[in-house]
């Protein structure tokens, strides 16, 4: 059995909307953010206390965008990989990682320091710095959407998974607002897959059962 361990509306979210789109079966153990502070039990399975973790038998993994590939692969063929032989191969393990890496890591900064540190440590500066940034490296899925549905393949992968989630998180940054036109009909799509609301709802499900207050 697949585990996750997530908190409401953070990375591993990815994983999660992964796993739901591949509809494998898993088990969600929901924990309070940040872990490392609510639940510091947690570090002794994940000295990191960051989250996602995904156990899957000896497989331990701490990336969500890597574990959104390693699903589809490990538990592949599926069409939510693309394959090393497919002409958009470059382009999906780009867009993979441009979601976490370029567009997540600008966000999380706007978050800490206009709403998660404690306020004498907050900063409007750098918040209004990297909110610029993650909108300036955004214009990058507006060219992408308005000339396609997805961003590569010609279908939708587990490289929409990792910059969806970056979308999706958008909102809780108070950025969407101003996504360009195609970025914002996008996200709309993304978010009407039945993937996307199981996901979702399992995650307010698990947090209601364990007792685990949401994030944000
Ligand atoms: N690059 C990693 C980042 C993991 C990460 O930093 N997760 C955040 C939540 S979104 C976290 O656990 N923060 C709590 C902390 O750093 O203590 C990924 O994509 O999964």
């Amino acid at each position: 059995m697949i585990t996750l361990f997530h908190c409401a509306g953070a990375r591993s979210f990815r994983a999660l909307w992964a796993l739901e789109e591949l509809g494998l079966g898993y088990e969600l153990k929901m924990l309070p953010f940040p872990p490392r502070v609510r639940a510091p039990d947690y570090l002794a399975i994940n000295p990191l206390g960051t989250i996602p973790l995904l156990i899957d038998g000896g497989t331990r993994m701490t990336e969500s965008s890597a574990i959104c590939h390693y699903l589809a692969t490990r538990y592949g063929p599926s069409p939510l990989a693309v394959g090393v032989d497919e002409p958009d191969y470059g382009a999906y393990l780009n867009w993979l990682h441009f979601g976490e890496a370029t567009l997540t890591f600008p966000q999380t900064l706007v978050l800490r320091y206009s709403r998660f540190e404690p306020e004498e440590r907050r900063s409007p500066q750098v918040a209004a710095d990297y909110a610029k940034w993650f909108l300036a490296r955004l214009r990058a899925v507006e060219a992408a959407t308005e000339r396609a549905q997805t961003l590569c393949a010609g279908r939708f992968t587990m490289a929409d998974v990792s910059v969806g989630y970056a979308l999706h998180l958008a909102r809780f940054c108070r950025l969407d607002a101003e996504f360009g036109a195609a970025t914002a009909d996008y996200r709309r799509r993304l978010e009407s897959r039945e993937g996307f609301r199981r996901a979702l709802a399992g995650e307010r499900a698990a947090g209601e059962e364990q007792n685990v207050p949401a994030t944000v």
